[in-house]
């Protein structure tokens, strides 16, 4: 990125490192239901400028830390009963729009300044100042390149939390936003010291029998469409509290389905109650689901995006469907 890095993108840098020189109350915050990247962006964020400066520093994620995330943060750490609160500086990452802030887009209204570092593609700009570049894999990998051309250290936890942004957003270096420069970047954080098999172990290897057991069940029910081109999957209400674990809790059903060979486009539903539905869909190859989940208010990434419907689930997997056939051609 270096190389590439435009004067505005410079200019937005520095002005972010201005900031933050000017400021004493720092609000950092990520997206509802904080994944992989939110939290390791947000954390090696954290890591910094608590490490690096004397400042009183906050973290913020709206809904539950997932189990294999928890180790990584201290909860203690985490802004409550911020509604009156006022911050100089809040730093958004991996937001795409004010309103995947949740419960903290108040935040934003209380800070003298604010900034959003992001790759999402849909992103709205919300912020005073904003660097967004939807080419980079991952906020972790931005986050590292912003830090990087202002020749700040990374030290060896911020690097930890970089590279869970990373892998997890890239699927492990195979999704095709992974770059030769995030394998550098990868590269960069081994030297650090970073142990990527413990990482490995505790990010992907750590699931609790209840939510093995809760996927076994929302595979065996996969429904294909269009000659096997589409496949979708639902996450019920049912299911979620049977095996007594949280929506959230269930990860990699959307990237199972995509391995059947005629998939082009694989679909989750969530049945968040009887009038909402959360929809995950990824591409294989060159469908253009950020487009689709811009229409139903939603956004994303080229192959990987989502959007909520206010219908249950069998209207919206019919929805999707019905969308879809101009993209997959007849049932
Ligand atoms: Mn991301």
């Amino acid at each position: 990125m270096n190389q590439t890095m435009n004067q505005m993108m410079k200019n937005n840098i520095s002005e972010f490192f201005y900031a933050i020189d000017n400021s004493d109350k720092i609000c950092v915050i990520g997206h509802v239901a904080p994944d992989g990247d939110c939290i390791g962006s947000v954390m090696a964020l954290y890591e910094f400028l608590n490490a690096t400066y004397d400042k009183e520093v906050y973290v913020g994620f709206d809904g539950k830390i997932p189990y294999n995330f928890k180790k990584y943060i201290d909860e203690n750490l985490i802004l409550s009963n911020f509604e009156n609160e006022k911050f100089d500086l809040t730093v958004v990452l991996d937001c795409s729009d004010k309103e995947r802030l949740g419960k903290y887009e108040c935040v934003i209204a209380n800070s003298k300044k604010t900034i959003c570092i992001d790759h999402h593609k849909t992103n709205t700009e919300f912020a005073d100042i904003n660097i967004i570049d939807p080419k980079i894999s991952s906020t972790g990998e931005l986050l590292f390149h912003i830090l990087k051309s202002e020749n700040k250290e990374i030290s060896l936890k911020m690097a930890e939390y970089i590279y869970i942004a990373i892998i997890t957003d890239t699927g492990k270096f195979s999704y095709s936003s992974t770059s030769s420069i995030t394998h550098n970047v990868a590269s960069e954080l081994m030297e650090i010291g970073i142990d990527i098999a413990r990482i490995d172990n505790e990010i992907y290897n750590s699931k609790p029998i209840n939510i093995v057991k809760a996927y076994i069940e929302c595979i065996s029910n996969i429904n294909f469409y269009y000659n096997s081109k589409l496949g979708i999957a639902k996450i019920t209400d049912e299911v979620i509290k049977k095996n007594n674990i949280d929506m959230n809790d269930i990860e990699g059903i959307v990237e199972f389905i995509r391995e059947v060979d005629e998939i082009e486009i694989s679909c989750v539903l969530k049945e968040y109650d009887v009038e909402n539905t959360k929809v995950s869909l990824r591409s294989k190859n060159n469908i253009d689901v950020a487009e689709i989940s811009k229409k139903f208010g939603g956004g994303g990434h080229i192959k990987a995006a989502g959007f909520q419907i206010s219908k249950n689930l069998k209207d919206s997997e019919m929805i999707i469907v019905e969308e879809l056939k101009k993209y997959l051609g007849e049932k």
